[in-house]
């Protein structure tokens, strides 16, 4: 493809002579008769290359040059001054306002070639140049985003949630909001993998997260926390509030049926809630902590559940060691029974339900029994 070359210059006499040269060295031409003409040219044939005449009758090929260097559509355009031999402040200036290169008149062919050349490939090593800088930048912000996020359920990941959280507990901090935190553990998720495989687990995660972004508002972050675990920031959120939402979670998790191998089942999820209310320190970690200890109650307490953190002294909040609560017995199994054969049956009671089941209740359930709690 030719190069389009827009040559501005107001004598036809010179600009015969160059353009017949120009087109000899195979280059398309369009000649502007004025400087107004020129500028005009530049934004509506977006040439290669204008070659530019200094001495003109309207306005000069400085401010020529200077409004082309000014523009952002015609910045990138090279710009040949056409200078007398013997005029070195032009040809200072001339460079001192942007312009690429000049070229001294009278002048070879041979010359303006090279001239031509030189500044074509100066343009095309910069537009490659801008071209990989823009690859180098999408591909940072791929590696960025993989890098924060979750492959399977495309939430956050925990260690992008632990950078908000630590953002948001200090604007909370600063600015005496309120903030919450809800943890979420599917109840009996291993059974799902184990009775319908990996794939059939994967497909619960994926939409267990999809309802989980669905009840949220914008401004909270939900993320995948580990497993079959997920963690919901929720700013300027009392306690009061966030067990509204996470009840609503609960019951939206729930709500969504599955069919697995033509067998239809539902999942439960346990849910620990805590806000910063319970935080005394500095350290964003403890609000989670309060959250994983409520949930660890919630799957003590029976599973398909909220609980909300309270310390044992509602007078004290957690962030030393003294004030955290004691820790919920764990119960071993013991080492004299036998281990249960196979795995756990889905139409137990193990929140994992079938539709034809009475509905759980959401709060204040009396425990499963056999079913200790165990937090992975
Ligand atoms: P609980 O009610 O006490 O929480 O029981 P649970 O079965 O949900 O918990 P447990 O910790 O025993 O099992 C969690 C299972 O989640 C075990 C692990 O194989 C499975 N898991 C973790 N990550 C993934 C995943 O990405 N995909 C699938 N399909 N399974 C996963
Ligand atoms: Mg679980
Ligand atoms: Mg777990």
């Amino acid at each position: 493809m030719k190069a389009k070359i827009l040559l501005i210059d107001d004598s036809e006499a010179q600009s015969n002579q160059i353009r017949e040269a120009l087109e000899r060295l195979g280059y398309e031409v369009t000649r502007a008769a004025s400087g107004m003409t020129g500028l005009q040219l530049a934004r509506t044939i977006s040439p290669d290359l204008v070659l530019l005449d200094v001495v003109m009758a309207d306005i000069d090929g400085f401010a020529v040059c200077r409004w082309l260097k000014m523009n952002a559509e015609t910045r990138e355009i090279p710009v040949i001054m056409l200078t007398i031999r013997t005029a070195l402040a032009d040809r200072v200036e001339g460079l001192n306002i942007g312009a690429d290169d000049y070229l001294a008149k009278p002048f070879e062919d041979e010359e303006l070639e090279a001239r031509i050349f030189a500044a074509l490939r100066v343009k095309a090593a910069h537009a490659e140049l801008r071209e990989r800088n823009q690859q180098l930048e999408s591909m940072l912000h791929s590696v960025e985003a993989l890098a924060s996020t979750d492959p399977l359920t495309g939430l956050f990941n925990r260690r992008r949630f632990a950078d908000v959280l630590k953002r948001e507990f200090a604007v909370t901090k600063r600015y005496r909001n309120t903030l919450s935190c809800l943890l979420l553990d599917l109840d009996h998720f291993k059974s799902i993998n184990d009775r319908f495989g990996h794939d059939a687990g994967d497909q619960v995660l994926k939409e267990v997260a999809r309802r989980i972004t669905g009840s949220l508002r914008e401004v909270d972050l939900a993320a995948r926390y580990g497993g079959e675990e997920f963690v919901v920031l929720l700013p300027h959120t009392s306690k009061t509030d966030a067990r509204i939402v996470a009840e609503r979670l609960l019951k939206n998790v729930r709500k969504q049926e599955f069919n697995f191998g033509g067998e239809v089942l539902s999942v439960t999820t346990s849910i620990g809630c805590a806000g910063n209310s319970d935080v005394a320190s500095d350290n964003a970690e403890e609000l989670v902590k309060c959250a994983d200890i409520a949930l660890y109650e919630a799957k003590n307490g029976g599973r398909n559940r909220v609980v909300m953190f309270s310390a044992p002294n509602q007078e004290r909040t957690v962030g030393s060691r003294q004030s955290l609560p004691a820790p919920v017995p764990v119960i071993p199994f013991p080492a004299s029974l036998p281990a249960p054969a196979g795995p756990f049956p889905v139409s137990m009671p193990l929140g994992v339900r079938l539709p034809s089941a009475a509905p759980s209740p959401d709060v204040a359930e009396p425990p499963e029994s056999g079913n200790p709690a165990k937090r992975t």
